[in-house]
């Protein structure tokens, strides 16, 4: 008997986001920028996958593939129906021009971790996408920057992650992993190389409750306050189960977290004596993952309170992060009152 292969089983990323489209979630319009985003993130792993080939390793290679990977997202985000975009390469929020520009807000981290793209250690693409937002893009100065008139359009995108609409990244890795919630779930999408398609490979994706890996950078235990010690002395404590928890760290915020996402544990870059807001950027690297963390059942915290809360006041603002399974970010939470 021939087995019937179903081969309707696959469902592409583009097949999705129509769906979602014809369920009222979407509306065409994030939909097409939604497409275009990941458009932009096959061509950055076809860049990293290809950094060292073409020569963009080493530092002048890192700032190369920086540079394309950038031009490549803006590129196409300025294709899609974007309004204004703000990412980490860019001093102040760029105004998609009229032609193009539908309203919504896209945050984006073009290549985090790409530092370690010499290594070909996993790095990823971060976004978040804001509601549209007409009086906003009335303030824009001629030459698509926001002037200061256009400090409304700052406000706007300064938005605290609980108006995301959507959020995800694209972690390339030993697979390239597009990963997205629309507000109803995680969903995981693979690239085939076969045919060069997102396809769906997991769907409404839910952090284990607890895990016992914690993802923290420990050379800079002497920078941090004495309760956070407490905390990361006793994890290590083998307790009565005789099993302490495991280190795991990558120095990649796309590869720690989605390997939280999935296995469980914390993920935390907390404050330090050098630095008085930690590392991470809120808008662009902990409001997105915040919001794709408690859309798979876990939590995203700054050690007090819930990312999604903070109202950003500045684009490129630092914020410490926690975030992973609940009961591992409340127990930090605990150690931290
Ligand atoms: P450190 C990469 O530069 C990044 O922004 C995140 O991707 C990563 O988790 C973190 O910084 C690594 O920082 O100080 O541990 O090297």
């Amino acid at each position: 008997e021939i087995k019937k292969k179903n081969t309707f089983g696959i469902q592409t990323l583009t097949g999705w986001l129509l769906k979602q489209e014809q369920a009222g979630v979407i509306d065409a319009e994030l939909t097409i920028v939604l497409s275009s985003i990941s458009m932009a993130c096959k061509q950055i792993a076809s860049l990293v996958q290809r950094a060292s080939i073409s020569n963009l390793t080493g530092v002048q290679g890192a700032v190369n593939v920086q540079g394309r990977t950038r031009r490549s997202l803006t590129s196409s985000l300025m294709s899609g129906r974007t309004g204004i975009i703000a990412s980490e390469e860019e001093d102040v929020p760029v105004a998609v021009e009229e032609s193009y520009s539908g309203n919504y807000i896209v945050v984006f981290d073009p290549l985090d971790g790409s530092s370690n793209i010499d290594a070909a250690v996993s790095t990823g693409s971060i976004f978040g996408i804001y509601s549209p937002n007409d009086e906003c893009l009335a303030d824009i100065g001629d030459d698509n920057t926001l002037d200061n008139a256009g400090q409304r359009c700052i406000v706007n995108v300064c938005q605290p992650g609980s108006n995301l609409l959507a959020a995800g990244y694209c972690m390339y890795s030993s697979s390239v992993i597009f990963v997205i919630t629309i507000g109803t779930g995680v969903f995981a999408f693979t690239l085939d190389p076969m045919y060069g398609e997102f396809v769906l490979t997991q769907q409404n994706i839910q952090i284990p409750k607890a895990g016992k890996i914690y993802s923290f950078n420990e050379g800079n235990y002497q920078l941090w306050d004495d309760k956070l010690k407490k905390y990361i002395d006793d994890l290590k404590d083998p307790g009565p189960s005789g099993k302490p928890y495991s280190a795991r760290y990558i120095g990649s915020l796309v590869g720690d977290f989605h390997r939280t996402l999935l296995y469980g544990g914390i993920y935390g870059y907390p404050r330090d004596k050098k630095s008085k807001n930690g590392k991470l950027r809120l808008l662009y690297e902990c409001a997105p993952m915040s919001f794709i963390a408690e859309q798979a059942g876990g939590k995203g915290s700054d050690g007090h309170q819930r990312i999604l809360d903070i109202q950003p006041v500045e684009i490129h603002q630092r914020v410490p992060l926690y975030i992973g399974s609940q009961e591992e970010v409340e127990k930090l939470e605990k150690y931290l009152v």
